[in-house]
């Protein structure tokens, strides 16, 4: 039987390394977009592919970029996928605001750019295209749960290109017949997640003060709630949606909502870490007055200039129609972050003071 062939943008992302791995143990030919950098970007994905020499594994990388649709084009041509999982963006909600065109070119022209090579190069009746569409299309909420009817208003530069990106890909499936869809994912998380978005950045700094390497968490919006799911469940959602008759959009949720406040305190708990907050005996510079402990402090500069307060989803449809639900439960999404950011910061706490600071800088 021939092997199925699926190119994915992004592959060096957080998602994309799940569903690479998910989609080679489906037993697919798994071919992967990368950007060129000045430092190694497939951390995520070193496991699944170590020598390009290596005949065990079928994963194959090719220099692209979103931006350059004479990239994206020629590796289409050349891979012939059924399966395109557009998943790259600059994916950076805050970021979007400080990189309003970069972020529009990528994450909205980027998915016109694939469609169009499918297009062009007659693929419409062979490649089935995932769109990595977002929660952060509902912005200011205008129903609650948001479900895929519930009307979209976008918050950010960043959302509002992903609402070119989501009607394009409408678009091209009424236009061109083209089996193309929507996942509209809320947040989710893993010890993989960048670490710069707020769950990731709460379980590695809690660690690191556990550990004695860092002081205070400064953050942003303490009161943000969010439905928080596992990113390795919401990646088996993207291929079922591409296994269809037809081409639908579907929210991906877990029906459950939380603060950024009450991660704090989970993760806290699981590092073993009592939280103090600002303003309960602490300094103007976070720190607990009496010993000088870590706390969780609130710094502006955190705070966006147009807020997504709350989002909830109804997965309704995806658990009716294509029998899918979340495996993983917010506690044990926690429990597993805050325990591989604890490993990780003992083990460089470890190496500083056996004095491997370069070894460290240098990973
Ligand atoms: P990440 O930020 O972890 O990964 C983004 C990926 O896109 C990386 O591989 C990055 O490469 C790549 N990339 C960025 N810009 C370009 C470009 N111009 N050309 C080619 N590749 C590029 O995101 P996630 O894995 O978390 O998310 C995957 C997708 O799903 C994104 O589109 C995101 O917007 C969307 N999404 C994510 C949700 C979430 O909660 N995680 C929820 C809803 C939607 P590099 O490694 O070089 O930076
Ligand atoms: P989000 O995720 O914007 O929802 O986008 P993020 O984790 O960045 O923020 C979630 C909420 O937490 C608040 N917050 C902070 N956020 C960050 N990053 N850093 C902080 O210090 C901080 N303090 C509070 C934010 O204001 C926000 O309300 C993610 C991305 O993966 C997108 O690509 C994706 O589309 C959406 O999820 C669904």
């Amino acid at each position: 039987m021939t092997k199925k062939v699926a190119l994915i943008t992004g592959i060096t992302g957080q998602d994309g390394a799940y569903l690479a791995e998910f989609l080679l143990n489906k037993g697919y030919s798994v071919h992967g977009i990368r950007r060129r950098t000045s430092l190694f970007n497939t951390d995520r994905i070193d496991h699944l592919y170590h020598d390009p020499h290596d005949t065990g594994v079928d994963l194959t990388l090719h220099h692209g970029d979103l931006t350059d649709s004479s990239s994206l084009t020629r590796i289409i041509q050349l891979v012939q996928p059924d399966e395109i999982y557009n998943l790259a963006a600059q994916s950076h909600v805050a970021v979007s605001f400080e990189e309003p065109e970069y972020t529009a070119n990528s994450d909205a022209i980027g998915a016109l750019r694939i469609l169009e090579a499918i297009r062009i190069l007659g693929l419409e009746k062979k490649t089935r295209f995932y769109q990595a569409s977002t929660s952060e299309l509902y912005g200011l909420v205008q129903e609650v749960p948001q479900r895929e009817t519930t009307p979209f208003y976008p918050r950010s530069p960043y959302a509002v290109a992903k609402l070119y990106a989501y009607w394009i890909t409408v678009n091209y499936r009424e236009a061109y017949g083209i089996y193309a869809c929507n996942g509209i994912l809320f947040n989710h998380e893993s010890p993989n997640r960048g670490e710069t978005f707020v769950t990731r950045k709460i379980t590695r700094a809690l660690a690191r003060i556990k550990v004695g390497s860092q002081r205070t968490l400064f953050l942003g919006n303490l009161g943000a709630m969010r439905d928080w799911g596992h990113a390795r469940d919401y990646v088996e959602m993207q291929w079922l949606m591409l296994q269809q008759q037809t081409a639908e959009d579907f929210v991906i949720a877990t029906g459950e909502q939380h603060s950024v406040r009450e991660f704090v305190e989970l993760a806290g708990k699981e590092v073993g870490l009592s939280i103090r907050w600002e303003g309960k005996g602490v300094d103007e510079k976070g720190y607990d007055t009496e010993t000088g402990a870590c706390i969780v402090a609130v710094d502006p500069r955190y705070f966006r200039p147009a807020e997504v307060e709350t989002l909830l989803g109804d997965p309704s449809k995806a658990k009716e129609k294509l029998g899918w639900s979340p495996k993983t439960s917010f506690i044990d999404l926690v429990k597993e972050m805050a325990a591989e950011d604890l490993k990780s910061a003992q083990r460089e706490k470890f190496l500083a003071e056996s004095g491997y600071e370069s070894f460290l800088r240098r990973e």
